[in-house]
């Protein structure tokens, strides 16, 4: 299959376009430039972005690979067979005829079963306006309670952690900017090196002036090669551990009783809840030495300004969202948060993680950071949309749930929009099963995926060059990325798939719109008032003034760099809450039979479900395949042999990796990436236990067994 043609209108007569890198949350900017190469132009880092100028990592510096692969789909596609559930075999087809048919089976689903059998599954690494577009599409247009999306995976914990402790849930509190002024920076579960490369220079630049850094991982990671200090820690224990750090803050009076009693609650609660978590206990608990646990609490409390970032390594527990609290009261009790160099910030992941969570494709929010369920945020969003309130449906059920719908009966169709979930979510034999029972698939994205083999009908939408819209990063900053290409083929941007497809349902006047701009211009009213008010930005000024902060309530307010100055919080008491939290053992724990710990993540060079980055040669010839890694204890203790391979068996299931032996991961526990799917796609071996609260997987920790494989086998 030839290139798909990359010559565009709006790129005919230039010979440089600018974008933003569609991988993580650091969303840096991205020069197009000519170039005389197959591609016919290259990335080149820009000036232009103020977030990390003049920087890009690699999976930036290559990300024209996927675009203009040959995979890319350039039709409407249809199974061939559509019963048969083995490889699918695709014939292309028209919009019209692909979107007919789509339409008349969802409205023969729904009026058999209902309005709920129809569910959508969205992405965060897609631009605001369709995250709130799909939204509205689910709620407005097929009138069903069942939208989730992949962030439920992603930021979930956090999420639920932060509005319960500050009302408010944005990524990041202060502007990446705010880091060079912190003289204590700890980084929990989070590998930024690998994940947010560009970010690290801030990191550096604190350490040039003064700043301690401490980092607490079961893997001594890129990241921990910058820190003064690397907590080896076991998984799923980092609630007893942050107990220990304050427990030492408290017992040694290091908290800042000043800013407790005046801008906190629930701190009684918190001092007796870590009264046992001496550093003698945590240390016998974690071996982490005592001194090391009084170290870190004495540094960072004494600190005259200090940084807490976590990611998903404490947050995709079934505990990650007590594992954060137990972060945010460390800087809470500090009072170290909202004023320069100081805050707390659970690393967005995605493109657009932060916006996605959002703009109403979580279960039970609607546009704004409004609840689904609040009779006055009802009525605000209902009255953009010109419906009834009563019309909106409730709350739905989280991501990984709606695979339990499908295979109660319960839910007979899904659209996925930006998600490869066959790959990403847990226990994913259970997933295929889901999948496979559906009476109706449809998979709109640039290739055929992993999930796309349960299909019946592939939709082909744009890349991130051709596509415009806004993002939100992880510092909260909204910015807007103009389309660069044209779409290849037949591909369509999101929007316009939506819409289509609403105009085939007769519902297209809840999703016709012009541009991503009139999306835009709706999406600022339905959020204005709500915790994520967009109220006072423009496509105008965002391009003007280089991104906004939100909240961004009026067209004269400048946005909001750094949250809850002064104490600040969203509550309505106006107080931020402290949580007493009593640390939990993960949803399994080792026994003869499972006595390692496995632990999952990321690579420097691969994005998620490796849709895109394994579409690029030069990604994938630095990471081929998944090597699983192991201490030299563990390697001793099954024997294994130069030249072996390792076998992973879970309650889920078996499956054998090459293995790599390293002293730089907790004795416990193996590391695997999930960039992969097929046999090597960890997730058919992680447990699907979720968070009561945040519903979020138990990607982090499960318990299993290894085995060497012989050559000789
Ligand atoms: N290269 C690359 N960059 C990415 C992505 C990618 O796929 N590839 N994905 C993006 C997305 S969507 C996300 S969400 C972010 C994720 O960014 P991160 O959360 O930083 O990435 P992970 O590798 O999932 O996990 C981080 C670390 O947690 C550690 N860990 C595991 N268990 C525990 C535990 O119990 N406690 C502690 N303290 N640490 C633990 C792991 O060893 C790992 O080093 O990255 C974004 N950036
Ligand atoms: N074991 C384990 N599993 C995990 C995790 C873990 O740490 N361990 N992390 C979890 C996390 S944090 C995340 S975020 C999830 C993410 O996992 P997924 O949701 O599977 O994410 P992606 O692989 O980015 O899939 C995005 C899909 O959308 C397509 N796409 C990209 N841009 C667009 C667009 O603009 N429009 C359309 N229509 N399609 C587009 C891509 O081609 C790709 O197929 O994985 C989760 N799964
Ligand atoms: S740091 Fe993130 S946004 Fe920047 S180039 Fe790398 S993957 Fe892209
Ligand atoms: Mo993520």
């Amino acid at each position: 299959m030839a290139l798909p043609p990359l010559a565009a209108a709006a790129s005919s007569q230039a010979d440089r376009l600018y974008s933003h890198c569609c991988y993580c949350s650091m969303q840096c900017g991205m020069d197009l430039i000519r170039a005389d190469n197959e591609i016919g132009w290259e990335i080149k880092p820009s000036q232009l972005f103020p977030v990390a100028t003049g920087r890009l990592c690699q999976k930036g510096l290559n990300a024209l690979g996927h675009v203009v692969h040959p995979d890319r789909l350039l039709s409407p596609m249809r199974r061939v067979a559509p019963d048969e559930h083995a490889r699918a075999s695709w014939q292309s087809a028209s919009w019209d005829h692909a979107l007919d048919d789509i339409a008349a089976r969802m409205k023969a689903i729904q009026q058999q079963y209902g309005n709920d059998a129809v569910s959508v599954f969205g992405g965060g690494s897609l631009t605001n306006e369709v995250c709130y577009l799909l939204g509205k599409f689910a709620r407005a247009a097929l009138r069903t309670k069942h939208i989730d999306y992949n962030g439920r995976y992603c930021m979930s914990s956090a999420a639920a952690a932060q509005l319960r402790a500050f009302g408010a849930d944005r990524g990041l509190n202060a502007a990446l900017d705010e880091i060079p002024k912190a003289k204590y920076v700890i980084l929990a579960g989070t590998n930024i090196a690998e994940c947010q490369p560009t970010m690290v220079p801030y990191l550096l630049e604190a350490k040039k002036q003064g700043a301690i850094i401490v980092t607490i991982d079961p893997r001594r990671t890129m990241t921990s090669k910058i820190a003064d200090i690397h907590i080896n820690l076991q998984p799923g224990f980092d609630s007893v551990f942050a107990s220990g750090l304050m427990h030492v803050i408290l017992e040694e009076g290091l908290h800042d009783s000043r800013y407790v009693e005046a801008h906190t609650s629930g701190f009684a609660d918190v001092r007796e809840a870590v009264r046992a978590f001496s550093p003698d206990n945590v240390s016998h608990y974690t071996g982490i030495p005592k001194e090391v646990i009084r170290t870190v609490a004495r540094g960072f409390a004494q600190a005259e300004t200090g940084l807490i970032f976590t990611a998903r390594g404490l947050e995709q527990q079934v505990n990650g969202v007590e594992h954060t609290l137990s972060y945010i009261n460390l800087c809470l009790v500090t009072g170290k948060i909202g004023r320069p160099g100081c805050g707390f910030g659970p690393i967005t992941g995605q493109a657009n993680g932060q916006g996605g969570r959002e703009h109403g494709q979580k279960a039970d929010q609607l546009p704004g950071y409004r609840l689904i369920e609040d009779p006055a945020a009802r009525r605000h969003v209902a009255s953009v949309w010109g419906i009834d309130p009563d019309e909106l449906p409730g709350k739905g059920v989280s991501a990984y749930e709606l695979y339990g719908k499908i295979l109660d009966g319960e839910i007979k169709a899904m659209i996925v929009l930006g998600s490869n979930p066959l790959v990403s979510s847990p226990n994913s034999a259970r997933v295929a099963e889901a999948l496979q029972k559906l009476e109706l698939l449809v998979i709109i994205d640039m290739f055929a995926t992993e999930t796309a083999d349960y299909a019946h009908w592939l939709l082909p939408s744009s890349s991130f060059l051709e596509a415009e819209g806004t993002l939100t990063n992880l510092e909260g900053r909204v910015f807007h990325r103009p389309k660069a290409f044209e779409t290849p083929g037949e591909a369509l941007e999101d929007y316009k798939i939506i819409g289509m497809l609403a105009e085939k349902l007769g519902r297209g006047r809840y999703a016709a719109y012009a541009s991503p701009e009139a999306i835009f211009d709706e999406l600022r009213l339905a959020s204005a008032g709500g915790i994520a008010d967009y109220g006072g930005m423009s496509y105008t000024r965002l391009k003007e003034e280089k991104g906004l902060f939100w909240p961004c309530p009026s067209p004269d307010h400048p946005g909001t760099p750094r949250m809850f100055e002064n104490g600040a919080f969203l509550h309505a008491d106006g107080r931020a809450k402290l949580h007493p939290i009593t640390p939990m053992e993960p949803a399994e724990t080792t026994d003869r039979d499972y006595p390692f710990i496995l632990t999952t993540g990321r690579l420097g060079n691969h994005y998620l479900s490796g849709a895109q980055t394994r579409r690029t040669a030069a990604l994938l010839k630095k990471a081929a395949v998944p090597v699983a890694e192991i201490h030299p204890h563990a390697a001793e203790r099954i024997l294994l042999r130069p030249g072996d391979r390792l076998r992973l068996t879970t309650r889920r299931g078996s499956l054998v990796f090459d293995v790599k032996v390293t002293a730089d991961i907790h004795p416990t526990s193996v590391f695997v990436p999930f960039h992969w799917g097929g046999e090597h796609s960890i997730n058919l071996l992680t447990n699907d236990a979720l968070s009561p609260i945040s519903r979020m997987p138990e990607f982090k920790v499960c318990a299993v067994r290894l085995e060497r494989v012989g050559q000789e086998a």
